[in-house]
């Protein structure tokens, strides 16, 4: 059993209530287990698959999921850039393995069963992108209608294709993500759309899998440090929150430091990391390449903030060259495949190493996000274009060089 708890007075609400922030002080609201009522053991989760749902005494889902298969990415060393960085125990968790190609469809998984479950009829979300994507896909699969608001003209090819090509409205807002995350969150609430962004307490229930099981694929051994990309600062604050249930349960006895990356054009954490502000000031124009992390008003930087904290970790931010730098270096050397803000915890990892703030003998996860395919315009980019040549072997040899 379980309780919507606001994650800032503490009020308390039933399960079944549709609420997003707390009545009594307008902030998030989290779910909170009656763990010492739980029966589970680490050998009840290992005699299932890797997944999601391996995890489902811990998610708030009571019926059968809508799943597309989601969780069980592949967890890898990184062998080749952790020698050039002088790490040897670095660690790439790719969620662009996921069903959609991005971590959101672990949070969808969720989120889609418990709109069904509270009688909610269709979806909504905003997005920069793979929110949409993710909430078109389990809308589908649920059978029920979903809405998208995406920033005109700043959301990456693949993802717009795949929430059209799903069958959700997609509505182009002339504003940023913040602003149609706003404009959504009213519609929901004057519509009675379910909303499905990370101010759902039930989506983020999904999304702290990817710490569950990159602790598992480590053979049950915390890491030092999980790093991750931030733009609504929600997959970080779920990951923490997942790792405080598996600290109360008994099941790990020590938290990895918790570190968030931003791109330098859109890093309202990063400074309220370092100037040491209880509270974050949102930036009106965010700016970056890595346009899924676009994000100047993160909505969950409470949470983010305290999860940063209380683990000493830290947050730092990474340029759009160190970006799309790292995003190759994946891609050539390691053959892993990651669209530009995944490739940022990597980056991020890179920079703080030469700064001097992770220690190289640290075991380290990177979450890359998502896949490679999503945006595939700036990859185009960065690559010189095909060589065209006429149909017969000496043009070929002579491409080639040969
Ligand atoms: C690839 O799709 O916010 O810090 O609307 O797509 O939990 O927001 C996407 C975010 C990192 C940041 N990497 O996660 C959206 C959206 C990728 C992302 C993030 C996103 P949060």
């Amino acid at each position: 059993m379980y309780r919507l708890v606001c994650v800032h007075c503490a009020a308390e609400y039933a399960p079944e209530q549709i609420l997003y922030t707390c009545e009594r002080c307008g902030h998030l609201l989290t779910v909170s287990y009656a763990l010492d009522d739980l029966a589970v053991t680490r050998d009840v989760w290992s005699e299932r698959p890797l997944s999601v749902w391996r995890y489902r005494e811990l998610l708030p889902v009571q019926g059968e999921p809508v799943t597309l298969r989601e969780g069980g990415t592949p967890l890898y060393h990184l062998r080749s850039i952790g020698r050039e960085i002088g790490v040897s125990e670095l660690y790439a968790k790719h969620e662009g393995m996921n069903p959609s190609g991005s971590f959101k469809d672990r949070g969808m998984t969720v989120g889609v069963s418990m709109a069904l479950e509270l009688g909610m009829r269709s979806v909504a979300c905003a997005s920069t992108g793979n929110t949409s994507a993710s909430l078109a896909a389990y809308a589908a699969k649920a059978g029920i209608p979903a809405v998208v608001l995406l920033p005109a003209g700043k959301v990456a090819l693949g993802k717009v294709a795949q929430a059209l090509m799903h069958g959700a409205r997609v509505i182009a807002i002339r504003g940023n993500f913040d602003r149609a995350l706003e404009m959504v969150h009213e519609l929901c609430l004057s519509h009675g759309l379910y909303l499905l962004n990370s101010v759902n307490p039930f989506r983020l229930e999904g999304q702290k899998t990817i710490g569950f099981e990159a602790i598992d694929q480590l053979g049950g051994c915390v890491p030092d440090r999980f790093v991750l990309p931030v733009g609504n600062a929600g997959n970080i604050s779920a990951v923490y929150k997942g790792l405080t249930e598996l600290h109360t349960l008994g099941m790990i006895d020590r938290y990895p430091m918790m570190t968030g990356i931003q791109a330098a054009g859109a890093r309202p954490v990063v400074d309220a990391i370092e100037q040491g502000l209880a509270e974050l000031v949102p930036d009106p124009d965010p700016e970056t390449v890595a346009t899924a992390i676009r994000i100047g008003a993160p909505v969950n930087a409470e949470k983010a903030l305290a999860a940063i904290r209380k683990t000493g970790g830290t947050a730092a931010a990474v340029t759009d060259e160190e970006i799309l730098g790292m995003q190759r270096d994946l891609a050539r050397k390691e053959g892993i495949g990651v669209e530009p803000a995944s490739a940022a915890s990597v980056a991020g990892v890179r920079a703080l190493v030469e700064r001097g703030v992770i220690d190289r003998d640290e075991r380290i996860v990177c979450v890359v996000t998502g896949h490679l395919l999503k945006d595939p315009e700036t990859v185009v980019k960065q690559c010189a274009p095909p060589v065209e040549i006429d149909a017969d072997l000496r043009s070929l040899l002579s491409a080639l060089r040969l």
